[in-house]
């Protein structure tokens, strides 16, 4: 069933608490925690408890996540200190993306007027 958990999704596996990371937020339908590998100071993934393989398809399916998503990082900015931010959304492996359960960079700390992620 769409939004159900995938048994070889690594951000599933994160939601569920059976691999390690560092929340920084949490809320029933969404978590908040650092990328491993910080493109920026601040460099947190917000990612939905369900599971969809990129962030249109999550807003087509759940609007009000997908909504929920982007407030949340905003207030992971906010939470971090940092007024200007980028949010990426990368969508299908030739734009980047790795990890195919729906997810948003949250990159700050730094000047990003020359970066693209
Ligand atoms: O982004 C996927 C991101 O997920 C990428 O920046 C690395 C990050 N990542 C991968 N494994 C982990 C774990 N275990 N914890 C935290 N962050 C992780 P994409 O847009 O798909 O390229």
């Amino acid at each position: 069933m769409a939004g159900e958990p995938q048994p070889d999704c690594l951000f599933c596996k994160i939601v569920a608490g059976e691999i390690p990371a560092t929340v920084v937020r949490k809320t029933d339908r969404t978590l908040a925690f650092r990328d491993i590998a910080p493109k920026a100071p601040v460099h947190v993934l917000v990612v939905p408890h369900a599971h969809y393989p990129n962030a249109a398809s999550l807003a087509e399916a759940e609007p009000d996540v997908a909504g929920e998503l982007l407030a949340e990082a905003g207030r992971v900015a906010a939470d971090e200190g940092v007024e200007d931010y980028r949010l990426i959304f990368n969508t299908g492996a030739g734009a980047g993306q790795t990890v195919f359960h729906a997810h948003v960079h949250v990159l700050g700390g730094t000047s990003m007027t020359e970066r693209m992620v």
